[in-house]
């Protein structure tokens, strides 16, 4: 259920990392390095490659962590707002071709993103 990457790697728990949340379909972490003072990633333990290759079958999942995002933003005491992001491919700035979530808060964020 995952992939060579280093997200499939953290999810066999070949490699560590902070898990602050774990259930059937998705792990969540903290990053490795912090874009903000909460950052975490929000990691399907289906190793989708990259948003724009998920497919109609992955609607549940995809809904899921969403809701799983709302509720770890919840628990990390977000009440002030937070930020959502999903990088796609090259010039979304992807890095790691395993599909993630970022959770961003505890500062203003600026609009537009670099
Ligand atoms: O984001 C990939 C993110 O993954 C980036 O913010 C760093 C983070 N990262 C990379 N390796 C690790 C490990 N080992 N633990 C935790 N976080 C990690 P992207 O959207 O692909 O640019």
């Amino acid at each position: 259920m995952s992939s060579d990457t280093i997200f499939g790697r953290i999810i066999r728990r070949e490699i560590p990392a902070t898990i602050v949340h774990e259930d059937e379909h998705c792990i969540v972490i903290q990053d490795i390095h912090p874009q903000a003072p909460v950052h975490l990633l929000v990691i399907p333990k289906e190793p989708i490659p990259r948003i724009s290759q998920a497919q109609p079958e992955h609607q549940a999942l995809l809904g899921h962590l969403l809701r799983v995002a709302q509720q770890v933003a919840q628990a990390h005491h977000l009440t002030e707002g937070y930020r959502l992001v999903i990088n796609d491919g090259l010039q979304g700035g992807q890095t790691v071709y395993h599909l993630h979530l970022h959770i961003l808060g505890g500062r203003d964020m600026a609009w537009p993103p670099g």
